[in-house]
């Protein structure tokens, strides 16, 4: 069954539904401008063959006290929800139907700024994780493709204000990414709800 009755991407194995305007545009510069300004960015390093590398965007992980999470190696702690995240958050679980208690935060500054595939499969988010992406800025494209098939199947453009949610057994059966791209973007940052399951309180 279909968590979502609604939903606009019907790619097999997933459960994926996008709302492009889930918020209108002036909310979203507002959102935008604060985020920008009052997060704490870090830029960590991952390990490559014995080199060290920055990864290719800035990051921030808040959440509820006890929600660590590991990501580029390492094990971050939470910072503390800001009112506008939680506000946000609020908004999110209204939407998603679902308590989500850490937000990974992605600021992409250019088109050189991208994520490589991956899954959002992490023991820690359970069996079935709901991962509900916020988008603000510039518009990037969101790719996706099945596990072990190197070839884009679908993709979406993440526009201002949308959300995206991926549930069910999604991150199970495919990878996404966000790909550099050498087209002029506007600074783009990403807003991933997720639900740890040690976290909980
Ligand atoms: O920036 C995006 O839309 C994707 C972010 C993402 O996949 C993640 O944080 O795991
Ligand atoms: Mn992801």
């Amino acid at each position: 069954m279909q968590l979502f009755a609604d939903a606009c991407l019907s790619l097999p194995d997933t459960e994926l539904r996008l709302v492009p305007g889930w918020v209108d545009a002036a909310l979203a510069d507002d959102w935008l401008a604060q985020l920008l300004a009052d997060t704490a960015w870090q830029q960590p390093e991952v390990r490559l063959y014995g080199r060290r590398h920055p990864v290719p965007r800035l990051l921030a992980w808040y959440g509820d006290a006890g929600c660590h999470y590991r990501y580029s190696g390492i094990s971050h702690a939470p910072l503390p929800w800001t009112p506008l995240l939680n506000g946000i958050r609020q908004r999110v679980e209204a939407t998603a139907g679902q308590r989500l208690n850490g937000v990974l935060l992605n600021l992409y500054r250019d088109g050189q700024d991208a994520m490589g595939w991956h899954s959002d499969d992490e023991a820690i988010l359970g069996r079935n994780p709901l991962i509900a992406s916020v988008s603000l800025g510039g518009e990037r494209r969101f790719d996706l493709r099945r596990k072990g098939v190197s070839r884009i199947e679908h993709s979406v453009a993440l526009t201002h204000g949308s959300l995206l949610v991926m549930a069910g057994a999604t991150q199970h059966h495919w990878q996404h990414q966000v790909a550099r791209t050498r087209k002029h973007c506007a600074p783009r940052l990403n807003l991933t709800f997720r639900f740890l399951r040690s976290g909980q309180s």
